[in-house]
């Protein structure tokens, strides 16, 4: 099967042309110039026009927890339902994160995430690899990652008595990774005093979402991302920080990068958007809010636009202080779900849904001018494909690459909520009501058109595990 996209206009990391792309099979064969006699040689079995559209390669979302088991219930999307709210959203990969649980062994909480998604999947996915106890067995165990295709792992800094890693333990998996050309992706947060803070709340009676945010303070985010990056430095390990949505944490990266550290950092599209002033809005009360406020429970929180925290977060996407734009997909049904934690903030899961959104949201930077749409595809795909090992094959549109495709058309309209395009297993959204500038309208996955027409045609099981190499991101 071959597939011309003709008329668009293919956008990269580092530029844009007027192109015609054609896909044989899997891959994409030839990037022409339209008009050239190149061009006027080339038939195809379907021909896409994208005239006033972008063709971009393939959205890469680099953070998601498919089936997470977490704060006593589980993530509310299967692989099936995730990575198809993922394809119609523009995103064609994703990386979950595999969990070894504390005292359970690496290898099986590895196969346990095979498990899960093999066969399940309508776009490709590969995993980094949780390392949620480090001890001789899970040290030794890391050494047969590379060999799975697994080239990242993380660690938390918070979350006592579920992932949570001493500094002793960091640095030993730091020591290791360094060996291996592992990339450490860190949590950034002071778990220990995270939790005395929010059991204090608790106790004063402030019981409701709100003081989730509250609880965990920046202080403790810009502390732990700096520990991180001490250990990170001493042990010349490269550090990816997850989740990023403090100021201050922004700064610490960026003075990390200006001593020539290899130190990332990815922010979420909430801590762009969303603010806890926003999340106490959102509620009947304006004083300590009600349980709505439930619905933007993620960790790390979001945080006070009179702060600043939004504006610094597109300020380091500019400045490439963060390199990256995941969403921590980590979605949880208020019925049954987020409800664990009425009358107790400290019981909500913790996550928010934004896998179908991802794409959209961010092209609203550049529809605002805070990003260019060379950045857009460089945040979204490009780099998460060379940071995690999956550049030439994936992240980018030229001869040989998988042909996994978006035509995005910037004079579309997507509206955003429950009942309307929303395909993640969630009975709310965090992002209801938003009006976006765009749309996704023609989605390919190696080779298979997945969307188009307003229509799914894709299927789980089409989806590919991808083996990741080393990252290719260091200085
Ligand atoms: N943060 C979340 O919001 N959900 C899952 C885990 C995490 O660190
Ligand atoms: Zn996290
Ligand atoms: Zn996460
Ligand atoms: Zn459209």
């Amino acid at each position: 099967m071959t597939i011309l996209i003709k008329g668009g206009t293919v956008v990269s990391s580092t530029g844009r042309t007027e192109a015609d792309v054609l896909v044989d099979g899997e891959r994409i064969v030839a990037v022409v110039a339209p008009g050239s006699d190149l061009a006027a040689g080339i038939t195809a079995d379907k021909v896409i026009d994208a005239t006033g559209k972008y063709v971009i390669p393939g959205g890469i979302d680099a953070h998601t927890h498919m089936q997470l088991p977490f704060g006593g219930t589980e993530a509310s999307d299967t692989f099936e339902t995730g990575t198809i709210a993922a394809a119609w959203g523009g995103t064609t990969s994703i990386i979950d994160f595999a969990v070894q649980k504390t005292g359970e062994r690496v290898e099986d909480g590895l196969s346990a995430w095979h498990e899960k998604a093999r066969g399940n999947c309508a776009v490709d996915y590969g995993f980094h690899q949780i390392i949620g106890g480090v001890d001789e067995q899970s040290l030794k165990a890391m050494e047969t990652l590379v060999d799975e295709g697994i080239t990242s792992y993380k660690m938390f800094m918070a979350y006592p008595g579920v992932f949570y890693a001493t500094d002793d333990q960091i640095l030993r998996a730091m020591q290791k990774a360094r060996e291996l050309g592992l990339m450490t992706m860190m949590h950034a947060e002071n778990g220990p005093v995270i939790d005395v803070l929010a059991e204090q709340l608790y106790n004063q009676g402030k019981t409701t979402p709100y003081f989730h945010g509250i609880a965990r303070a920046w202080q403790m985010e810009e502390e732990a991302t700096h520990r991180a990056i001490m250990l990170a430095h001493l042990t010349d390990a490269p550090l990816y920080v997850v989740h990023v949505s403090a100021k201050q944490a922004v700064e610490q990266l960026a003075a990390a990068r200006d001593r020539g550290q290899n130190v990332f950092g990815e922010t979420c599209p909430q801590y762009l958007y969303l603010s806890l002033e926003e999340q106490l809005g959102a509620t009947g009360d304006p004083t300590w809010g009600d349980f709505e406020g439930a619905k933007w429970v993620c960790s790390t929180p979001l945080r006070s636009r009179a702060e600043g925290h939004q504006d610094a977060m597109w300020q380091g996407l500019r400045t490439n202080d963060l390199q990256m734009v995941s969403t921590d997909h980590c979605p949880f049904c208020m019925k049954d779900q987020k409800e664990l934690g009425r009358g107790d903030f400290r019981a909500i899961p913790n996550g928010i849904g934004s896998i179908e959104h991802r794409m959209d949201l961010l092209y609203q930077g550049v529809v605002t001018g805070q990003i260019s749409l060379e950045r857009w595809v460089e945040l979204t795909s490009t780099t998460p494909a060379r940071m995690f090992g999956l550049y030439g094959k994936k992240g980018v549109i030229q001869p040989g690459a998988d042909a996994d495709i978006v035509v995005y058309d910037p004079n579309g309209h997507t509206s955003i909520g429950v009942g309307k395009t929303h395909h993640m297993a969630m009975d709310h959204s965090a992002w209801e009501g938003y009006e976006i500038d765009g749309h996704v309208d023609v989605v390919i996955s190696r080779g298979s058109v997945v969307v188009s027409d307003g229509a799914f045609h894709g299927r789980a099981g089409h989806g590919q595990y991808l083996k990741r190499g080393l990252t290719q991101y260091l200085v």
